[in-house]
């Protein structure tokens, strides 16, 4: 599945190149300047799924040699989107193996006649192995789907007189296995020799030429911030660097030189979350000018990278933001919608984040995986909050835990780490949802991941979310926030609203008094199809999903003030899984439907994060902020 954008970008001469803590390089979003340029490839793509037996026709019979239509009948495919549920036929709806997309694009004459430009072909994600060609030449691989992957292809293009039309042809396996992330097993249907396989994830799913980016990091002196920057550059020893820091009124605050640096900001603007002060989202933007001398002559780059000051840290019973306690009141979410399944589209995001604002939630969870760029630079401008969590789901099996996977599941946090470094909204990394934190095994590769992800990234706490009992779970000692995910009168006692808050009160304090951390109940829920109705409350109804919300609360606001530091519900909106019988078209936990429409459920909630936001914490500039919801929304 083509989820993510493409696009090919070119810039002129030397490259910067970001590079941070402890990572090597970096991977600037794709942006346009004086020097850049960007050629988006999203729209209709030529579309085949290979079903053959062994699903390596394409390989065998090399597709890629020649236009896609030359070696057989194709389809439109829309990019982004997922392939499942665009077309009528019910093989594509789950199939697994390679599928092939093909496109033409005619790049400007610049890129190709102007030896000095570097063209970059940049894939957003591609689930999960994909392999790229351009005009038949193999390219790039990568493996994981969710995050970036890009290749200088400047030698490719600049070869002649006028190549200006460019054939990509990429190839995608969604096959999961046991070393993916997240991991699953192949099933042979009842006959094994004729190939034919599908997969299954554990537990049933839910469902620069460049550059880059100067990283930063900050602490917050008082009334001075300090912002630290790292640059690296690509293709030239023999170049100026000029860095300057600019507020949101366009006024230069800062000035720096060279590869590295610090910036001082007097009199600050720190980047607060919605809701928690009345100027949140505070950005600055760092623009970076690179002047080289190269072979070819001297060329420039510029990037603008918005940056955003605050500080993260966790006590033993709070996570501070700007030394202030921070309250998670949100929701997780999926990357879903109808029709276009898994992927990007703008009418959807920024209908997501009016939601967001108007339930009053403050914070998100990326459920199961990174979602995409542009989200996470909405939630920068928006002040919304991220635990930022990677594609480790479903790590169920003990032989999920092997030296393979872990070595893979370091390589996804690294790229994880160096795509969203940069993004104030992000505070906590979370490397795993319900991992089998009982076992052994699973103890100590959690260690490893973990420790992993903070060698790379020391500025921000990193968790995993566990469903594992207090006294079992092995990767709990590893984490600085406890993350909890349980069902109470869904999975557990069913029906039974009146235990939940003597289970949560009995979760709550055993995990407290063993470990002596904040805690985040990072999911409860109720499946709920809307419409349907019954009082007293039963289950599947809206009375019962509100029951149940109700009764979490009660439970929750005994801690809240304590160490219980966020809510998380399950789920901001409906969304698409495997079929099962425990799903009715898909999972339907969310406070709204997948049209993005409320169950009585998201009023519940929508009063209590007022609610909470209200509260004196922040009473003055919450306040105005409800003043301006109310007026918008009601
Ligand atoms: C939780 C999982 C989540 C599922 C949810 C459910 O973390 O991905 O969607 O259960 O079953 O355990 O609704």
């Amino acid at each position: 599945m083509a989820r993510g954008s493409a696009v090919a970008w070119a810039a002129l001469g030397p490259l910067l190149w970001g590079c941070a803590l402890g990572l090597q390089g970096g991977m600037l979003y794709p942006q346009e300047s004086p020097s850049r340029e960007c050629k988006e490839l999203d729209g209709l793509w030529s579309f085949r799924a290979d079903f053959s037996d062994n699903r390596r026709r394409g390989f065998e019979e090399q597709w890629y040699r020649r236009p896609l239509w030359e070696s057989g009948p194709t389809v439109d495919m829309p990019v982004p989107s997922s392939f499942n549920d665009i077309s009528q036929d019910w093989r594509l709806r789950h199939f697994v193996g390679w599928v092939w997309y093909e496109r033409e694009v005619i790049l400007p004459e610049r890129w190709t006649q102007d030896l000095r430009t570097r063209v970059v072909l940049r894939i957003g994600s591609a689930h999960s192995y994909a392999i790229v060609w351009v005009n038949g030449v193999d390219t790039l691989e990568h493996e994981g789907g969710y995050l970036p992957f890009e290749a200088d292809i400047s030698n490719l293009v600049q070869v002649g007189p006028l190549p200006s039309r460019l054939r990509i042809t990429i190839a995608i396996n969604n096959t999961l296995t046991p070393t993916t992330l997240p991991p699953g097993t192949i099933q042979y249907l009842t006959d094994t020799s004729n190939g034919l396989y599908f997969c299954t994830r554990h537990p049933p799913p839910t469902s620069m030429t460049s550059p880059s980016p100067p990283a930063w990091s900050k602490t917050v002196v008082r009334a001075s911030g300090l912002v630290n920057y790292q640059i690296s550059v690509k293709g030239s020893n023999l170049f100026k660097l000029e860095v300057r820091l600019l507020d949101a009124e366009n006024k230069v605050v800062a000035n720096g030189t060279g590869t590295q640096g610090q910036l001082k900001v007097p009199g600050v603007s720190l980047w607060w979350p919605y809701l928690m002060h009345e100027r949140p989202a505070y950005l600055y933007s760092l623009e970076v000018q690179l002047t080289a001398q190269t072979s070819l002559g001297p060329v420039s780059d510029f990037y603008t990278l918005p940056v955003g000051i605050r500080t993260v840290a966790v006590t033993k019973s709070q996570f501070l933001i700007n030394g202030k306690p921070f309250y998670f009141h949100g929701v997780n979410k999926h990357e879903d919608a109808d029709i276009r399944g898994k992927g990007f589209d703008w009418p959807l995001l920024v209908k997501d984040f009016n939601l967001l604002r108007w339930l009053g939630a403050n914070a998100f969870r990326t459920s199961h995986y990174p979602y995409a760029e542009e989200v996470m630079q909405m939630c920068d401008r928006y002040g919304i909050v991220v635990i930022d969590e990677c594609p480790g789901v479903g790590l169920a099996l003990p032989q999920f835990f092997n030296n393979v996977s872990l070595h893979h599941h370091m390589q996804v946090m690294e790229e994880v780490v160096r795509r969203d470094k940069n993004h104030p909204a992000v505070v906590m990394w979370s490397v795993a949802n319900e991992p089998a934190s009982h076992l052994e095994s699973a103890g100590y590769y959690l260690k490893m991941v973990i420790a992993h992800t903070k060698s790379l990234d020391p500025s921000r706490p990193v968790t995993f979310v566990s469903n594992s009992n207090y006294a079992a779970d092995k990767g709990a000692p590893y984490v600085d926030v406890i993350c909890l995910n349980s069902y109470y009168s869904w999975y557990h006692d069913y029906g039974h609203l009146e235990l939940i808050q003597l289970q949560l009160a009995t979760q709550f304090e055993n995990w407290y008094k063993k470990y002596q951390k904040p805690i985040i109940q990072s999911e409860y829920g109720a499946e709920t199809i809307a419409g349907f109705h019954q009082d007293p409350p039963l289950m599947f109804t809206e009375e019962y999903q509100k029951s149940l919300l109700e009764q979490y609360h009660l439970g929750l606001d005994q801690k809240r003030r304590k160490y219980v530091v966020g809510e998380l519900i399950w789920n901001f909106a409906d969304f698409m899984t495997e079929q099962s019988p425990t799903r009715v078209l898909g999972n339907k936990k969310g406070i709204f439907t997948r049209q993005r429409q409320p169950k009585s459920a998201a009023f519940l909630l929508r009063e209590r994060y007022w609610k909470i936001a209200n509260e004196t914490r922040y009473p003055h500039s919450v306040a105005k902020s409800q003043c301006l919801e109310n007026s918008l929304f009601t």
